[in-house]
């Protein structure tokens, strides 16, 4: 299935509040006061959060006025060519140039690193490349375990530390065996963590410096991977993994399950930090590159058919 198949399917589920701005667009009601509420209203409820909501509406509304809009059509027709704007940014490719191209996987407990990081594991042992999958989520020995099979899966060597050890040392071990081995791509997988624990914020730094040191460089990507039906808690986590680990791009999965497709407006207009995967389903196949025209396309359904 295409990604705008899939998506399309995905949201149709549940796209209440985006069919509802197009439905506003397509009603062609006057450009008037209780049309902004409106929009702002349904902009709300489709996790955009407050700010992004009124950037975008005060934008709308400068341009209104200087091209005298009549009718919400015209409003709306411009919304969607504003988010596409919004989410375009540079560097919205992941970063592989590198070997090995060393990716960190962080984020709050059950956000779905573990399932992005055995889908990616599978898309590029598809590519014939060779996938090193480090567990440092030495927290639970099942968490290793479940990296295991997603190695085994697909192809992909495999690093796991003793239970209760100390990720950076797993890390260490990871990035070692991985230059031995001459693989290509290093995924390295880590416990779930709260954005506001310093001590855990904090152990996420000292991988990160183990991983500098020992390739002279940063990580290619740090990735952060972000539950989309979290709805607006996904910014204060982008805002301060960002802080700690320095953010190089965001996967947002379970878009299957939620109409709240505005919190990857809000991540990327808030953080300008690049949504570089969704993640669209439990299967291998279900992490698609995030390209935000089909996703727009995806949104306004029937405007683009
Ligand atoms: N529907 C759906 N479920 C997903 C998606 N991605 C992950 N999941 C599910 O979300 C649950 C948690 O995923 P994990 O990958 O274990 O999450 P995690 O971030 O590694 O969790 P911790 O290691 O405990 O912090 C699992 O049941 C996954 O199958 C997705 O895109 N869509
Ligand atoms: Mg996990």
């Amino acid at each position: 299935m295409s990604f705008l198949a899939k998506i399309r399917s995905a949201f149709g589920r549940s796209k209440e509040t985006l069919s509802a701005i197009e439905s506003l667009g397509r009603a062609r009601k006057p450009v008037d006061a209780a049309f902004w509420d409106e929009l702002e209203e349904l902009l709300l409820l489709a996790d955009f959060g407050f700010p992004t909501t009124e950037k975008i509406i005060g934008g709308l509304r400068t341009v209104a006025k200087q091209e005298l809009w009549r009718t919400s059509d015209q409003a709306i027709a411009r919304f969607r060519k504003d988010v596409e704007r919004f989410l375009t940014l540079p560097e919205a490719e992941i970063n592989l140039a590198k070997k090995p191209a060393v990716i960190l996987v962080v984020g709050v407990n059950g956000s779905g690193k573990t399932t992005t990081i055995g889908k990616l594991a599978q898309r590029y042992r598809n590519e014939r490349k060779k996938v090193l999958l480090v567990a440092a989520d030495t927290f639970r020995a099942a968490a290793a375990e479940q990296l295991a099979i997603w190695a085994q899966r697909s192809g992909a060597d495999f690093v796991r530390g003793r239970e209760g050890a100390d990720p950076a040392s797993v890390v260490f071990d990871g990035v070692q065996t991985g230059k031995a081995r001459g693989a290509e791509i290093i995924l390295i997988d880590t416990a779930g963590r709260l954005q506001t624990k310093t001590n855990l914020m904090e152990e996420l730094k000292k991988m990160r410096r183990i991983i500098e040191r020992e390739l002279g460089e940063p990580p290619a990507e740090t990735l952060l991977v972000v539950d989309g039906t979290t709805g607006q808690n996904a910014i204060s986590q982008a805002r301060l993994f960002n802080e700690a680990t320095k953010l190089t791009g965001v996967v947002v999965t379970k878009l299957d399950s939620t109409a709240k497709g505005g919190v990857l407006v809000a991540i990327v207009d808030t953080l300008e930090i690049p949504i570089k995967f969704v993640g669209l389903g439990e299967a291998a196949d279900d992490l698609r590159p995030f390209k935000p025209s089909e996703f727009i396309d995806a949104l306004f359904e029937d405007s683009a058919a």
